[in-house]
């Protein structure tokens, strides 16, 4: 709870104290993409999206590159999502789902004790988004600008040890392997359509938010159609009127 406060802040913010005066809808969502605009692709914005739908909320999307750290410096923080919720800025993924569960509690993110989410986010994080990135992070660079494009391969390169091309080298072959790994997603959806239950909650979003990086950033078709996953997928695709479906994608 401390920590969820520290990040939620008052903000004294260079537009009027009145968005709506400005024709600025009141909550706005900083997300990371490249040359387009549209095409936002941070897996952890995509959990964000999602739960703003989720609970029917709008918000205006700003668009954010890697390199314009000076746009977040009235949130004190370096990286996205950051919502900015009328008086409100808060940072991080995860307290941002908290935020929004205790400001609008209908319908619920988190349906059981939000502690109990957090194997998902660390499964997801170590298993399907790390899978992941040793699979797209090559098809990442043509989509940025020039100066972006230089600090991620740079920020990359230094993470992965090797130049992006190694790194997805030989992907096609490697990804039967990734596909197993992610069986304890299966053996989830056999008992119910979304982790959450009979709904998608806060898990399926976390794990959807990864699946739509890649679907964003890489033609590479990650999800076989008959697997149980590519199904659970496309359900989420469909959600809140077809809102990720419509997003810049390379429909892998
Ligand atoms: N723990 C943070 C991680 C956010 C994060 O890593 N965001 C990336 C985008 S995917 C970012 O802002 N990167 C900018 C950079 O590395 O400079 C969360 O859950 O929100």
């Amino acid at each position: 709870m401390t920590s969820l406060m520290t990040l939620v802040r008052s903000t004294a913010r260079n537009t009027t104290s009145d968005p709506k005066a400005n024709g600025v809808k009141v909550r706005q969502l900083y997300e990371l993409c490249g040359t387009d605009p549209a095409r936002v692709f941070s897996p952890y914005c995509w959990r964000i999206r999602m739960a703003l739908a989720h609970k029917g909320l709008e918000f205006e999307s700003i668009p954010w590159r890697c390199t314009e750290t000076e746009h977040l410096a009235f949130a004190n923080y370096s990286l996205v999502p950051v919502l900015v919720d009328g008086e409100q800025v808060v940072a991080d993924s995860w307290t941002i789902a908290r935020y929004l569960d205790q400001t609008y509690p209908q319908p619920l993110l988190f349906q059981n004790d939000p502690q109990a989410y957090r194997a998902v986010v660390s499964w997801n994080d170590s298993i399907v988004q790390a899978g992941l990135a040793r699979l797209i992070v090559s098809d990442i660079p043509p989509l940025l600008g020039e100066a972006d494009r230089a600090y991620f391969i740079e920020s990359q390169e230094q993470e992965f040890g090797q130049p992006l091309h190694e790194v997805t080298a030989d992907r096609e072959e490697r990804l039967p392997r990734f596909r197993a790994s992610l069986e304890p997603l299966r053996i989830a959806l056999e008992s119910s359509p979304f982790l959450g239950g009979a709904r998608p909650d806060y898990a399926d979003y976390v794990v959807f938010g990864s699946f739509m990086w890649a679907r964003s950033v890489s033609p590479l078709r990650i999800l076989e159609t008959g697997d149980p996953i590519h199904a659970w997928r496309e359900s989420m695709l469909d959600l809140h009127k077809g809102m990720a479906r419509r997003a810049p994608s390379f429909g892998a």
